[in-house]
């Protein structure tokens, strides 16, 4: 009995736990699930990491990752304000030091809040030095310490990229900048970015346009710049290749910002691009909720144009503001919308090396440790929901059947010859002429569909 109780309140770790030396979040205890009842706000209320559905744990179904950019990078500061968030972490003069504590930092977090994976650009973890010969030995160092925290917690790198937009160098753009020299520059810290996230064993690699895009045409040879930027792509694809990289590569469309026009305006413009270039084969989209928005999409659409061509990578999980014009990167608890896109994604087969990459910032005014907490559990638990409401929706077909009819004429008889080819205009003009006639008008009964998906989310 005695050892039951005490058995009892040994905590449950994940495999390789290694507690860490000292408590950078003294007031928050490794997020426990509670169940949907629960009324502590740090607790999970719908991610159960060790649920097993349909043989995999949530933890696997989810692949769950902190953008270390957002979440140990963000400093709450605005076009007119300076930083609000101030870590207890940020301190000391030497920045190779202090980026060491603040990964102790950000892994402490990544166990806390049970994100089984991490992504980054080699900027955020590593502070740029004057050559690049310093940058790397810089990131080197880095490196080596995220390979040990990642050992010692089993946490696991969803992806890596490198930053090509902060630094002046890239203001005309990185591997669509009109000076060469600024290209190679690209290229030499591309190849590093990805000697590192193999190093790490990173899953994908992934290319955000950043400044790949222009402000005017004045001063721009549009054709030339796109020209480079698939030059870079295969250069990467090729070096990649040279030493033993198996990860996945993904793209990244966002339409503006930073740039007026940015080359991987949506996902569509992707794909028109990667195959013009010859690039399909090695390339799959990152997805952004809020880039699919500021694109003039939804979420959902942007998933099932990929996943049409097969191309659906991963996510970067966010939402942006639909009063506002740009990116505000925000945590997304629309259950609605996330369940809309589960479906999509659960009906392409899930992501594969993919994940949901929590691509998201705490509000200026949030800036308690706490709040990071918050922020990644009410975004975990929203996925989560919408997981499991995209399950049953999917187990009970409705929707599915409903567009299945709708689409039926097509399965038969001229239906099925047109979408074989096998049935020409004058055929077809024959037909109506002859036998169909008029077409009857079928209800598209999208308001009855509305009420049956709230069905799902509401009971
Ligand atoms: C920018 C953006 C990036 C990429 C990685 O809008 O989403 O953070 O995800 O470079
Ligand atoms: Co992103």
């Amino acid at each position: 009995m005695l050892f039951g109780l005490v058995f009892k309140t040994v905590p449950v770790l994940h495999p390789g736990f290694f507690p860490m030396p000292k408590t950078h979040f003294p007031r928050v205890r490794r997020i426990a699930y509670e169940g949907p009842k629960s009324t502590n706000a740090l607790a999970f209320r719908h991610y159960n990491p060790d649920e097993v559905i349909a043989g995999k744990t949530m933890r696997e179904h989810m692949r769950f990752s902190i953008a270390y950019w957002h979440a140990f990078r963000g400093t709450g500061s605005d076009p007119f304000g300076s930083a609000t968030i101030v870590r207890s972490w940020e301190k000391g003069s030497d920045p190779v030091s202090i980026a060491k504590t603040r990964m102790d930092a950000a892994f402490e977090f990544f166990q806390k809040i049970r994100a089984p994976f991490w992504c980054f650009h080699d900027r955020d973890i590593a502070p740029e030095g004057r050559s690049l010969a310093e940058s790397n030995k810089h990131l080197d160092k880095i490196v080596a310490h995220a390979k040990d925290l990642q050992k010692a917690t089993g946490v696991k790198l969803l992806w890596g990229t490198a930053n090509l937009f902060s630094n002046p160098r890239f203001m005309c753009g990185a591997a669509t900048n009109p000076d060469a020299h600024v290209f190679a520059y690209a290229a030499a810290q591309v190849k590093k970015a990805l000697d590192v996230t193999k190093q790490l064993g990173g899953e994908n690699y992934v290319f955000w346009g950043g400044r790949e895009g222009y402000e005017t045409l004045l001063n721009t040879h549009l054709k030339r710049e796109q020209d480079h930027l698939a030059t870079f792509l295969h250069l990467a694809v090729d070096y990649a290749k040279s030493i033993g990289f198996k990860g996945q590569f993904l793209i990244e469309p966002k339409p503006k910002e930073p740039t007026k026009h940015q080359y991987d305006f949506d996902v569509a413009s992707g794909i028109a691009f990667l195959r013009t270039y010859g690039l399909e084969q090695h390339f799959k989209f990152n997805i952004e909720t809020n880039h699919a928005t500021l694109a003039g999409h939804t979420f959902q659409h942007e998933i099932e144009v990929a996943a049409a061509q097969g191309l659906l990578g991963s996510i970067d999980a966010n939402t942006g503001d639909l009063l506002l014009g740009w990116d505000t990167d925000q945590f997304n608890t629309d259950v609605k919308e996330l369940t809309l896109a589960m479906v999509s994604i659960l009906k392409a087969g899930g992501l594969g090396s993919g994940g949901f990459n929590f691509d998201a910032k705490l509000r200026r005014p949030s800036i308690d440790p706490e709040d990071l907490f918050h922020a990644h559990i009410g975004g975990m638990d929203a996925y989560a929901l919408a997981f499991k409401l995209a399950r049953q929706i999917l187990a009970e077909g409705k929707f599915e059947r409903f567009v299945k009819e709708r689409y039926a004429s097509f399965d038969s008889g001229y239906g099925k010859d047109i979408e074989k080819r096998r049935i020409g205009f004058r055929e077809l003009n024959q037909l109506v002429l002859k036998k169909l006639g008029e077409p009857k008008p079928r209800s598209g009964k999208q308001e009855y569909l509305e009420n049956l998906l709230n069905t799902y989310l509401h009971g």
